[in-house]
């Protein structure tokens, strides 16, 4: 197991080395439609999380507060309370109400923010942090983790973990998510290319910890055999490790999470998550006003941003590449 630990985090230095010299070759263009800077004083951005008190969400608004204050802008923040278009969808609207000069979102559905978005792109400009829509040409940029990457390596992680393989359980959040259906993607694409392995399928706890602990249990009882999970974000990631806990099998089966929260740092040091990979939130959010204020003013955008990620596990959690790492639960 301990050298199993050390390879992982040594992995996690090539894949965002490698991440971070890709996204330099993205390619720039200027955006046509919409905004300006409706108060003649500095430009305003309206910042929409995928949801409050997420701390993937608190760190990128980190990034956006000190981006706007070093590049002098006005950032106001808002997002659903739960991971719901329909709650996000009247946020838009409020918020377009203001004459944002960008707005900056991270969309909950690919399929039903497409129209609201698209309507919102024609007065202010738009970029896509994190999350991303079916059809995103209005979008000025749009800034993301390799997702498909990050499954992929989930299943790597898995891979060294139970050298054996065996039964891998995927729990998601819902469909219709960019980023997490790519996760799942790039893990199933991994999964089915080693036949050691038996995928048992991708289940939904819809942003409830709860929910997620729950699937953990009822997939135990079915599969007493599970060797594996990979729970696709921090909520998925904060229940799994509850539901191995209270199934009493940490150790036992092996847990890999997407971000970086204070519930799963404390999972990882309880043993109930092997490792979890932590995203750039804050710069996603930094870079996100960045090229909102290059369209205000009329100058190029990068159309396409890809930010790179860290595999955290007990070997490299104290280091400085590893606390770098980890996500916020408010800013400084
Ligand atoms: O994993 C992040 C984010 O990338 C995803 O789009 C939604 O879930 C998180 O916010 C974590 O909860």
């Amino acid at each position: 197991m301990r050298k199993n630990r050390v390879v992982l985090a040594s992995a996690a230095m090539v894949v965002a080395a490698s991440l971070a010299a890709c996204s330099s070759g993205n390619q720039g263009g200027t955006q046509p439609s919409g905004g300006g800077n409706a108060g003649g004083g500095k430009p305003t951005i309206a910042f929409v999380q995928g949801v409050i008190g997420d701390n993937f969400y608190i760190s990128m608004e980190c990034g956006v507060r000190d981006a706007a204050k070093a590049l002098g802008a006005e950032v106001t923040v808002q997002g659903p309370q739960k991971w719901d278009p329909a709650l996000q969808q009247p946020i838009v609207t409020s918020v377009l109400a203001t004459k944002p000069s960008a707005i900056l979102i991270a969309p909950n559905d690919v399929s039903a923010l497409q129209r609201p978005l698209e309507e919102a792109a024609k007065d202010s400009k738009v970029v896509l942090v994190d999350t991303t829509v079916e059809d995103p040409a209005f979008a000025v940029s749009e800034i993301a983790s390799d997702n498909v990457g990050g499954g992929a390596a989930a299943f790597e992680a898995i891979q060294q973990l139970v050298p054996d393989g065996g039964k891998v359980l995927v729990i998601d959040n819902q469909p219709g998510i960019s980023t997490s259906d790519d996760r799942v993607k790039g893990f199933e694409e991994a999964a089915n290319k080693d036949s050691k392995f038996e995928y048992v399928g991708v289940q939904y706890a819809k942003n409830q910890p709860a929910e997620a602990a729950n699937i953990v249990t009822a997939t135990l009882q079915k599969h007493p055999d599970l060797k594996a999970v990979f729970a696709t974000n921090l909520f998925s990631a904060e229940g799994a490790a509850t539901g191995i806990e209270q199934a009493g099998v940490k150790g036992q089966v092996q847990v890999i999470g997407f971000d970086a929260g204070p519930a799963q740092v404390d999972a990882l040091k309880e043993g109930t998550l092997q490792a979890i990979i932590a995203q750039q939130p804050y710069d996603i959010g930094y870079k996100g006003v960045e090229q909102a204020l290059a369209a205000i003013e009329g100058k190029p955008t990068e159309k396409k941003i890809q930010t790179g990620f860290t595999i955290v596990t007990m070997e490299n959690l104290e280091t400085d590449e590893g606390q770098k790492a980890l996500y916020a639960s408010e800013c400084s």
